[in-house]
């Protein structure tokens, strides 16, 4: 028996604190010296920095593993109903330092390395950083993970345990470069193998009707191959809390090691050639966001996990269950947007097929099982899969959404008859050139619950993108907007400003952010003040020692720091915030004693490989920063800094120490975003346009707080119905246009005039993200931001007030009302002693 600081008591009275468990000083220090000699084979003195991270790593994985067991424990005996999250993306970001802080141990163990002569933060740099995402999607899917273990929320999360995370990013040139993340190399201390649990999933071949022993038409699946799921499990502890829940992902192999016919045949190279064939399938995360990959191994990878984690599901709950009737009592399945939307048709699959429910039972389970989140509503972000490749991967899939459709179509036509636009617009099967499968209809058609994940963006799918689902189910859609965990991006990222709120008001609010806004009275506290600009300022310190170190570049930290940091896509307009720069530029050299506000521009985020605009802009971004950063003229009044390989460890450096959050998508675009949440918990102020969850961050800070600049989404929408031409803009406007201008000269590639041609052409000649419809209103914006900053005291207040108001974007908010309105799950107290 353990207790909760991990006293065994031997023989009723004695007590010995078991070096796995226990949380004492002494402890930490044995178990810590134990594990690097016992575990790394190692002594004090040869030991490498990466030794002594896996020896914490070990020595925190062990207080985790007890909760662990007693966690899975509890939930197979109380039978209360499971959160599934299944996505093809976890963006979890380095263990270590999270799960310290969850299990209340980080300054513990800093007092105890330090009294080794050990630096927990330079420990802590040696984890690489798990990658499994490519940015707010996969992100989200860890938070959401963050905050049900700390709301004590029975669930796990499924997906892929891809070998190959999203690419590490180098600047050579000043374009990108990908490097292959081979995150695994030196080993993952924190993924337990369970192969015993490994389950088959199949692929291809065709299909069979046969009649089964009561005389029924069954249909058979006969497929061309069967590969292996093996399932990883990785412990994710909540705060403070004995809950630790499975994070459970998929690793392809093949079912065999070796096909022995092809082996004893002689034919050795056709037998690996298929263990590798398996084996892709999990090999590689598509670095793709907000753009569809429509690849037959993407299709793969989405089947290949869907199927291995309903298999799970099903045969836990056979475990205690005599028959699948009530599983929709005991799961609740999330779709993380539409990657994992075959699970209709595989839900199906397994209900009728394999445990033989008649049709009817097994669709009111799928229903009410499924619950879809979409979260983009750029139109050819949404996901459609060829029949014909559908047809050569999963032959009885394609039956079944055959069926599924036929069934739902019947209905619409008797509730709208002689509807044949609706009809059309409703089906999962889109008739054109070829055919194709919408994969958002056949989430609705499947799920009891549809949401996005921002008030405007939730509007928007009702009015637009899936309007006629809206009109069919009103009673089907919510709004979730979205959050982040105030205990990795408060806590562990901004470590100074936390231990002010502790000083203030305790620890309550990692678990009630809205208990931040006691300290409201504070802003007019001028000692208070100065306090909090300390912490901006050290912070600041910080990066510039990194940018420094990382780029070689020097910064004023008296600058703004005005930062973007987020994929590089089009719609997400990191060439206005150029745009801006070079009017800047192009001011100063007008006029080179121009009294202007020095701005640090720092910039950061991953282009698709394939996305040629996205790699342009980054080629852009870094030929502006040579320019400026090395013009007398400019007189270090203006730096640009491009920092590489954007991910999560870099975020937690960079939002603490950001002034001036940019997010300043066209409106319509940015479906939430949750970087903007990020900043503005962390004190910066955003400029930004009315997208996303911006509106809601402005509602909470406080208008006047807000930089708001920008077309509404009606106006975005009126303009283009009207005939935009970004031409007139470029014309009326001198200043844009001396700034689009110099860009076309060659004047930042060399004399280059073709280098940015396609970034000039598609501003003057489309525009369709409306940059120089917004131009005007955003110089002007920045202006405001330039003279409120010189006001340090009313700034300060702006910042402080902001990230006191942020509790709405806490994930357990967002959390707790999936768990009140789709879900319908409520928490189970874990306890280590019964
Ligand atoms: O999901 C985030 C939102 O905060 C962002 O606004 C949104 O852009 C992001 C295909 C996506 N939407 N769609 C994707 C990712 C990978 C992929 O292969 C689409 N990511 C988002 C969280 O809600």
């Amino acid at each position: 028996n353990f207790s909760q600081d991990g006293i065994q008591s031997v023989a009723g009275n004695i007590q010995i604190e078991d070096d796995r468990t226990g949380m004492s000083p002494d402890t930490l220090k044995r178990a810590f010296l134990d594990n690097l000699f016992y575990i790394q084979g190692i002594a004090q003195e040869q030991a490498a920095p990466y030794d002594y991270y896996l020896a914490l790593a070990y020595t925190v994985r062990d207080r985790l593993l007890h909760r662990f067991i007693k966690t899975v424990e509890t939930y197979k005996k109380r039978q209360e109903k499971l959160v599934c999250y299944l996505s093809a993306e976890f963006l979890m970001g380095r263990y270590l330092g999270n799960n310290m802080v969850n299990l209340g141990m980080y300054e513990e163990m800093r007092s105890t390395l330090a009294d080794l002569g050990l630096d927990i933060d330079e420990i802590l740099e040696q984890e690489p950083d798990p990658g499994l995402g490519n940015g707010g999607l996969g992100r989200l899917a860890a938070c959401f993970l963050d905050s049900l273990a700390s709301l004590e929320i029975p669930a796990i999360g499924y997906g892929i345990r891809y070998e190959f995370g999203i690419f590490y990013q180098v600047i050579k040139d000043g374009w990108q470069v990908e490097i292959p993340d081979n995150w695994l190399r030196f080993g993952n201390p924190w993924e337990l193998p369970r192969p015993n649990e490994s389950v088959e999933v199949k692929l291809g071949g065709f299909t069979e009707t046969y009649h089964d022993d009561k005389g029924n038409l069954k249909v058979h699946w006969v497929p061309e191959r069967t590969i292996l799921a093996v399932p990883y499990d990785t412990p994710v502890p909540g705060y403070k809390t004995n809950t630790v829940n499975p994070l459970r992902l998929w690793k392809a192999e093949a079912s065999e090691t070796f096909n022995f016919e092809a082996f004893n045949a002689g034919q050795y190279d056709r037998a690996v050639a298929e263990k590798i064939d398996a084996e892709t399938i999990s090999k590689v995360l598509y670095p793709n966001d907000n753009t569809p990959a429509g690849r037959e191994l993407r299709l793969a990878q989405q089947y290949f996990f869907v199927s291995a984690s309903l298999q799970d599901l099903i045969r836990i709950h056979l475990r205690t269950h005599n028959n699948l009737d009530d599983f929709h009592e005991k799961a609740a399945i999330q779709l993380n947007d539409t990657h994992p939307a075959v699970a209709v048709a595989e839900l199906m699959r397994l209900l009728v097929d394999e445990h033989g429910l008649d049709w009817a039972k097994a669709w009111n389970i799928t229903q009410k099982t499924l619950a879809y989140t979409n979260h983009t509503l750029m139109p050819e972000a949404l996901e459609r899969w060829s029949v014909s490749l559908f047809e050569k991967l999963l032959p009885r899939h394609l039956e079944i959404i055959g069926l599924i459709n036929f069934f739902f179509l019947e209905d619409v036509r008797t509730w709208f008859p002689e509807n044949d636009e609706l009809v059309g617009k409703l089906s999962i099967f889109e008739e054109l050139v070829h055919k194709q499968i919408r994969m958002a209809n056949l989430a609705c058609v499947g799920s009891h619950a549809i949401n996005g994940v921002a008030a405007l963006h939730s509007d928007l799918l009702k009015k637009d993108t899936l309007r006629e689902f809206a009109l069919l189910w009103p009673d089907k859609f919510f709004n979730k907007t979205n959050g982040v965990t105030p205990r990795r991006w408060i806590l562990l990222s901004n470590p100074k400003l936390s231990a002010l709120y502790h000083e203030k008001i305790g620890d309550g609010w990692l678990k009630d952010l809205n208990l931040l806004r006691q300290l409201e009275g504070y802003v007019e506290d001028s000692e208070f003040r100065r306090r909090w600009r300390d912490i901006k300022q050290d912070n600041k310190q910080s990066l510039a020692t990194y940018i420094l170190k990382t780029r070689n570049i020097e910064v004023d930290v008296n600058s703004i720091f005005d930062v973007q940091v987020k994929r590089i896509h089009e719609y997400k307009r990191q060439h206005l915030a150029v745009l801006h720069i070079i009017t800047l530029y192009n001011r100063i050299k007008q006029n080179p004693n121009l009294d202007i506000v020095p701005r640090t521009f720092i910039f950061g985020g991953k282009a698709a490989p394939g996305y040629f605009m996205a790699k342009l802009i980054i080629k852009l971004i870094n030929s502006v920063a040579d320019v400026v950063n090395k013009d007398p003229d400019v007189r270090g009044r203006l730096k640009v800094v491009f920092l590489p390989n954007f991910n999560v460890s870099l975020g937690q450096r960079i939002y603490p120490a950001a002034d001036l959050s940019e997010q300043i998508s066209t409106a319509g675009k940015e479906a939430s975003g949750t970087g903007n949440m990020k900043f503005a918990m962390n004190g910066s102020l955003t400029i930004g346009t009315l997208d996303g969850a911006n509106i809601e961050i402005r509602e909470e800070a406080g208008f006047e707080n807000f930089f708001l600049f920008g077309l509404t989404a009606e106006e975005v929408y009126a303009l283009k119905r009207d005939g935009y031409d970004p031409m007139k803009y470029y014309l009326l406007n001198r200043e844009l246009k001396g700034v689009i201008d110099r860009i076309k000269s060659g004047y930042f590639s060399h004399g280059d005039r073709d280098l940015f041609q396609p970034i000039v052409d598609s501003l003057l000649y489309d525009d369709q993200y409306l940059l120089l419809a917004d131009y005007q209103a955003y110089i002007e914006c920045q202006e405001q931001v330039s003279k409120a900053y010189t006001d340090q005291e009313s700034w300060t207040r702006m910042s402080i007030l902001n990230a006191l108001r942020m509790a709405k974007f806490s994930s357990d908010r967002t959390i707790w009302e999936y768990c009140q309105e789709i879900w319908n799950v409520k928490p189970v107290r874990i306890e280590l002693n019964d």
